[in-house]
């Protein structure tokens, strides 16, 4: 079967929207065992990570941005605007030149990671830089789009919730039922809402037997869900969640509460180590935020959170890709060794033993 995209699939769970359905074939990502980090949370554990960064644009925004531009065209809209931490921002703006719309994105400045930010200048956005975080810039949008002629594609639109309630589905066809538990960082909150509306209507369908617990996590320093009030200044070196008033935070502490699970927090450092682990041991790379997840839920297994839980299946969403945030990823890593053009240099740098008997040299293709 070649894959439609997530309207065209799942569309019997999906509110009508008229006309042309704008899409770049998003969802159907892979749900990727992780070995490495199932042993390290616990004997009868298997984590699997719903890899985000296949979709089009390389985060899960783009489920939700296929429902809310196709439907702003519905609405013979011509443009559209968002607030960004940046993934936002990169799928509205691809979205948006596919429907020959205009997108007006506004990001905090200076705290956009790079290859979002040259996403979204590729897709041919109007990019406003605020002075100001995420939670000031989408205030602004709010109060533009109830005044002027252009449509918010920001996850307080409903449509953007019900295309990111299909990753939920995809986990439950894959699997053959929901998982115990289900890990995703927490920014804005429209994700963890979004996952908690396909789960449970799954369950109504009588597609899966069972809902999952949810467990979303926040950074320590952008963390207003865990607090219980907003934080004015938050701070996290995971800029795709330095959100410190999420516009869905009622539901997403309601959807923690109704699946018998919960929203915490994970420091810098702890999202760092789970960034490296995924990278280095199961070869995926993931951004910064997604990490969160699983320094969350390797968090929670050290304080035996799953120790009575008996074999459990938890996924977690990896819910953009690592070459989001190129900088990040520079800046942790081991920094390249310059060496001439010379086998012995080479040879050096990197200590290998030379062999007893060496095999003659490959042929070398004719020009
Ligand atoms: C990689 O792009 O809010 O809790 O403006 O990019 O649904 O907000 C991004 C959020 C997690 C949090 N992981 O999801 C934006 C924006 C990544 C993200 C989140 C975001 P929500």
């Amino acid at each position: 079967m070649i894959w439609p995209g997530v309207i065209a699939h799942y569309r019997k769970y999906l509110p009508e929207t008229e006309g042309p359905t704008v899409t770049l074939l998003e969802g159907n990502t892979p749900l990727v065992p992780c070995p490495y980090l199932s042993r390290l949370l616990g004997k009868d554990i298997q984590l699997l990570a719903k890899v985000e960064g296949a979709n089009p644009t390389g985060s899960f925004k783009d489920r939700g941005m296929t429902m809310a531009i196709s439907h702003a065209l519905s609405q013979d809209c011509t443009s559209v605007i968002c607030a960004s931490t940046g993934n936002t921002a990169a799928s509205a703006a691809a979205y948006a030149a596919r429907a020959g719309m205009g997108c007006f994105v506004l990001i905090p400045g200076g705290e956009v990671a790079k290859g979002k930010l040259a996403q979204a200048m590729a897709h041919g956005a109007q990019v406003l830089a605020v002075q100001g975080n995420f939670d000031a810039a989408l205030r602004l949008v709010r109060q533009i789009s109830s005044n002027y002629r252009v449509a918010l594609v920001n996850s307080v639109n409903p449509y953007r919730i019900e295309g990111q309630k299909t990753a939920a589905f995809e986990i439950c066809d894959a699997l053959g039922d929901a998982p115990q538990f289900h890990a995703l960082p927490v920014g804005n909150a429209g994700n963890i809402t979004a996952y908690w509306k396909g789960f449970v209507e799954y369950h109504r369908l009588g597609l899966a037997s069972r809902l999952p617990r949810l467990l979303g996590f926040q950074a320590e320093g952008a963390a207003p869900l865990v607090l219980g009030h907003s934080v004015p200044n938050p701070e996290t070196f995971a800029t795709a969640i330095r959100i410190g008033d999420p516009a869905s935070g009622k539901q997403a502490l309601a959807a923690a509460r109704e699946s018998g699970g919960q929203i915490s927090a994970v420091s810098d450092d702890e999202i760092r180590e789970a960034y490296q682990l995924l990278a280095d041991k199961e070869g995926i790379f993931a951004e910064p935020a997604s990490a969160a997840g699983v320094a969350g839920l390797l968090k929670l297994s050290s304080q035996g959170f799953f120790s009575e839980a008996g074999p459990v299946t938890i996924t977690c969403t990896l819910t953009g890709h690592g070459l989001k945030d190129p900088d990040t990823a520079i800046g942790l890593a081991q920094a390249a060794v310059t060496i001439p053009a010379e086998v012995e240099a080479a040879v050096q740098v990197m200590r290998l033993e030379p062999v007893a008997e060496p095999s003659p040299s490959p042929p070398t293709p004719a020009d």
